[in-house]
Order: structure tokens, then C-alpha cells, then sequence
């Protein structure tokens, strides 16, 4: 080939580039009107000047972290200061179901940290913990210096110190910190926590009336045991959201007609979690990297959010109810003692198993027709651990437990903002026994 025609030919695939280019970009602008092109990440360098700290209920609307918390702060010299301290903490997962884990002020997980972008912020964090420690800010944009990967941008927080970090935030979204130190353990006994980082200005289409933020998270704590396990790789039998785990999770509630925001992140040590809610449809609008222009945004009843991820879904809450959201991994809705045990489905025990605790005390097997019956028995279970499934329901046994909670829509809530209750059904809307004259009706036989 002679290298006349080579260059033509590299002349060719240059021009059909470009006009590929072309075609990409006037396809990006028609998809985003904004001009949303590439936003500028920031590593350091002479930061751009911040705004003056956003004030709650003035320039934003606060977020609700079910069974959490948000983060106190106050203002110094026009910076938001904040102050995390790592430390052991007694945790309640659920009723009679407690732990001692690592958390920060007393919490687990630690609370969320909501600021708007524009605020200058400095997060003191001390460390009480006997372990080195650090914290990095997943999925903010800040100098390299103050990212938190122990050894690699910094030297770990040994217990007794207290570092600084600071930085202004330039993006809005959704975002997590946690432990970058021993991850394995420091994450696995619950370092973490969620940030929230408003829109300076939120276009009036994009508020909504009630924005809650979820983290997800697994854990194994050995029923009886005082702490969880870090070394579990894939059985874990605490499945959490804000680090509780059903009954004890916390229910959203809305007002029919509430535009409703749900900001959820994982960081589940092996697992992403599907989280299903029912008699609705929702929007997937935003993940930690940012919001989603309009026409990217998706209709979704199950979004999946993979551990290191931040999935933010929107909808309007225009059907009263008690409505179920969870993870729609089966195993992820039951608590501890589910998974070790014999398969007994179909097989009738009779006598055995209490023969079998003679030998074996606290003996148990799965029940011969499933879990659910196991669960409303009351039955004899090592301290510090809660059964498999369940809570009482309006109607009978929620045979459900772990990463489930509810979504309570009413057209009327308390004055308080306490939860509302159970659902009262307007009349025939519940499903029940089929009278004779149904069936009779319809040529049912049965
Ligand atoms: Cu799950």
C-alpha cells in the first residue's frame, strides 16, 4: 500500500470521526436542554469562592433519615462545622435485638450529613476508637488531600486525634461517607453514614414535599453474640435499612399527594440490594454521580442498588395505604437463624424435634410448611436475637423481617407527625373469604 493511499484513507476515518462527533453532540444537546455537557470535577487548587451557608427551611427542605439522624452544625466565620466522632456504640437493630458496633456520636450508622452545594464545610472527625481509622467522602468532589483512602491521601486518625477536613461543595446529589481504613472491618461493624447536598436553587419542578434517605447494609451478628461479624464473606443474617432491621425499621410517612422523594445508598459489604415498593411507580432521577436529565430518567416498581452506589428515586404518593418497600431478595427480608437449618418442607416432624432437643437443646427445624408459621410460635430463642420474620400486622403475622419497611400514605396524619397507624380499607377493598353465592355466581368449584 502506498502511503498516498494510507493517508487518504486515515483522511477518511479522521472526517467520518468528526462527523460522528458531530452527530453525538447535537444528540446530547437535544437530550439536555440545560447544556449539561461535561460537569468539572475538582481536585484541589484555589478553590472557588463558597456561598454564604444555607439556612434549613429557608433555602432547602430538610431530608428525614427514618430511625436516623441528620447531623448538627453550626457556622464559624461563614463555614459549616461539623464533628463526627468514631466510636463503639450499644446499637439497637430491633426490639430485644442489640450489638455493640462501631458508629460516630453515638449512632449507627453515623448521622447524615446534609449541607447545599456553595457551603464551605469542616468536618472534624476525633477517633475513639482503639483501631486507626479515616473517613472518605464517597462521590464528592473535593482535594485529593482530604479524600480519606488511609496511607494513599493521608495518614490514618490514630485513637485519642482528631482530624480536619474542609472543602466546598460544588455538585448537589446524593453521597455517603465511610471508613477507608481496614474497610473490611471498620464498614462491616457500621462506619458509615449518608450525605445530602441540595441544589443552590432547586428548579420548582424538581421539589417535592418529603425527601427521606436509606442506607442500606448487611451484617452477621451470631444469635447470642455481642458483635457483629466482620469476617462473613456471603452469610449474613441482618439485612438493615439505617441500620435497622424490620420490626425495627421506622415507616415513611406521606400525605396523599406528596411528591416524595427516596435517596437510597449501599454499603453492604457482598451484596446490592433490589428494594421493591408497592402500589406505585417511581422515577429513578439521580445516582452519586449526579441528577438525571429529564429524558434519561426511567419508570421503575424495583430499582437496584449496587453496594457503592446511591440510587434516587421520585414519585407521587396519590394512593392511600400501607404500602411494603423492601429488598425483593427473599433472604433479605428474614432476620437471624434462617439458613443453617434442615429443609422440612412437606415432612411432618411429629415427635422429633422435641426428642431431638433432649440431645441437642434449642434444637430447631424449619416448620413442614414453610418459615412462617415458625415465627408466630413464640419459640425458644437465644438471647440477644430476634426470630427470622415478622411483627404483628393489622390482619395477622407479617412473616417478614430484615431490609422491609412501610410506606404509610394517608389523606389525614397527626398533627405530631407520629405514625398514623394501620391503614383503615375502605369497605369490600380487602381480600377475604369468597362467600357461596361468589363462587356460585362466577362457576367456581371447589
Ligand atoms: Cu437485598
Amino acid at each position: 500500500m502506498s502511503s498516498s493511499s494510507l493517508t487518504r484513507r486515515s483522511a477518511l476515518l479522521a472526517g467520518a470521526g468528526l462527523a460522528g462527533a458531530a452527530m453525538l453532540q447535537s444528540r446530547e444537546a437535544t437530550a439536555a436542554p440545560s447544556g449539561r455537557g461535561w460537569d468539572r470535577s475538582y481536585s484541589g487548587g484555589p478553590d472557588r469562592a463558597a456561598s454564604p451557608p444555607a439556612e434549613p427551611d429557608r433555602d432547602y427542605r430538610p431530608t428525614m433519615t427514618p430511625g436516623g439522624a441528620t447531623a448538627p452544625w453550626k457556622v464559624v466565620d461563614g463555614v459549616k462545622v461539623y464533628h463526627l466522632v468514631a466510636e463503639e456504640v450499644e446499637h439497637e437493630f430491633a426490639p430485644d435485638m442489640k450489638a455493640r458496633c462501631w458508629g460516630y456520636n453515638g449512632r449507627v450508622h453515623g448521622p447524615t450529613i446534609e449541607a447545599v452545594e456553595g457551603d464551605r464545610v469542616r468536618v472534624y472527625v476525633t477517633n475513639r476508637l482503639s483501631a486507626p481509622t479515616t473517613v472518605h467522602w464517597h462521590g464528592i468532589f473535593l482535594p485529593n488531600g482530604m479524600d480519606g483512602v488511609g496511607g494513599l491521601n493521608q495518614r490514618a486518625i490514630a485513637p485519642g486525634e482528631t482530624f480536619r477536613y474542609e472543602w466546598t461543595f460544588r455538585q448537589s446529589g446524593t453521597f455517603m461517607y465511610h471508613s477507608h481504613h481496614d474497610e473490611m472491618t471498620q464498614m462491616a461493624m457500621g462506619l458509615m453514614g449518608m450525605i445530602v447536598v441540595h441544589p443552590r436553587k432547586e428548579p420548582a419542578d424538581e421539589q417535592v414535599d418529603r425527601d427521606f434517605v436509606i442506607m442500606l447494609g448487611e451484617w452477621k451478628v451470631v444469635p447470642g453474640a455481642s458483635k457483629p461479624d466482620p469476617n462473613e464473606m456471603t452469610d449474613f443474617n441482618l439485612l438493615t435499612m439505617n441500620a435497622k432491621a424490620f420490626p425495627g425499621t421506622v415507616p415513611l410517612v406521606c400525605k396523599t399527594g406528596d411528591r416524595v422523594r427516596i435517596r437510597l445508598g449501599n454499603l453492604s459489604a457482598m451484596d446490592h440490594h433490589p428494594i421493591h415498593l408497592h402500589g406505585y411507580y417511581f422515577k429513578v432521577v439521580a445516582t452519586d454521580g449526579g441528577r438525571l436529565p429529564r429524558s434519561a430518567q426511567w419508570p421503575e416498581t424495583t430499582v437496584l442498588v449496587p453496594t457503592g452506589s446511591t440510587r434516587t428515586v421520585e414519585f407521587v404518593a396519590d394512593a392511600p395505604g400501607d404500602w411494603a418497600m423492601h429488598c425483593h431478595m427473599t433472604h433479605h427480608v428474614m432476620n437471624q437463624m434462617g439458613h443453617e437449618i434442615p429443609n422440612m418442607i412437606g415432612v411432618d416432624m411429629g415427635q422429633t424435634e422435641k426428642k431431638a432437643r433432649h440431645v441437642v437443646p434449642g434444637y430447631m427445624a424449619m416448620g413442614k410448611d414453610g418459615m412462617g408459621d415458625m415465627a408466630q410460635m413464640g419459640m425458644a430463642i437465644p438471647d440477644n436475637s430476634i426470630p427470622m420474620v415478622g411483627a404483628r400486622g393489622p390482619f395477622d403475622y407479617i412473616t417478614m423481617g430484615g431490609m422491609f419497611t412501610i410506606v404509610k400514605v394517608r389523606d389525614e396524619l397527626p398533627a405530631d407527625g407520629s405514625d398514623p397507624g394501620w391503614y383503615v380499607n375502605p369497605p369490600g377493598t380487602v381480600a377475604d373469604t369468597a362467600t357461596t353465592d361468589e363462587l356460585r355466581r362466577d362457576g367456581i368449584v371447589v
